[in-house]
């Protein structure tokens, strides 16, 4: 479904078998050194939804290799079949090729977990962003490119749903105001939802 131009929401794009090794490896990569952690915005704030990055570490609102308000260690690798992965996302889409994927932001949200409505504006690359949703459903709020407020539209994600971000959608504002506890595919044993968005950092 195009909910704007550039923006497709697939769902069911994942498997429930698919859905279940990108799991496994989300748990690999929140393990220390360079897991899973807390961030911290500029004014003193903590975000709700907690994060771990591969290929480049982001903070807010910059990129680098190291895990600077983690445990400063190296950032994990990207592993090329997220590449693959990315790649085929945008294919079924948009149709459009696209640059090779570099970054992965993988933010875990508990019950009461939200994120404000913001703009993606830190890589220096216009590819459209790919979102893999695993775990509990939630509202996600797709917005307008001018402001932070209406007019927006309101999409629930579920499990194994794709988003892809591209075009005039790339710089929407946009944010998850709920998430539905307990919602997720039982079998999947994940509680609590998992956003998985791959981008190209053109650095
Ligand atoms: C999430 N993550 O559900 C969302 C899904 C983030 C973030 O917002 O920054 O990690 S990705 C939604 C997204 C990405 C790029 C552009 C647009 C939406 N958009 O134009 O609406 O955790
Ligand atoms: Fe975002």
């Amino acid at each position: 479904t195009e909910i704007a131009p550039g923006a497709v929401h697939v769902p069911d794009w994942l498997s429930p078998d698919r859905q279940r090794d990108l799991l496994t490896a989300c748990r690999e990569w929140a393990r220390p050194p360079a897991g899973l952690r807390t961030v911290r915005t500029p004014g003193g704030g903590t975000m709700t939804a907690r994060q771990v990055c591969l290929g480049w570490h982001w903070y807010p609102y910059a990129y680098s290799r190291t895990t600077t308000d983690g445990d400063g260690t190296p950032v994990k690798p990207f592993p090329t079949w997220l590449d693959d992965l990315a790649q085929r996302a945008v294919t079924d889409t948009l149709g459009a090729p696209t640059a090779s994927y570099d970054i992965a932001l993988i933010n875990f949200y508990d019950g009461d977990a939200r994120m404000g409505m913001h703009r993606d504006a830190d890589e220096r690359s216009d590819a459209p962003v790919v979102s893999l949703s695993l775990g509990d459903t939630c509202v996600f709020r797709f917005g307008n490119t001018q402001t932070r407020t209406r007019p927006y539209t309101d999409v629930e994600l579920r499990s194994g749903d794709l988003f892809v971000f591209g075009g005039s959608s790339r710089l929407a504002y946009h944010g998850v105001p709920r998430v539905y506890e307990g919602t997720g595919p039982g079998e999947l044993g994940l509680m609590g939802r998992l956003n998985v968005t791959l981008r190209v950092s053109g650095f």
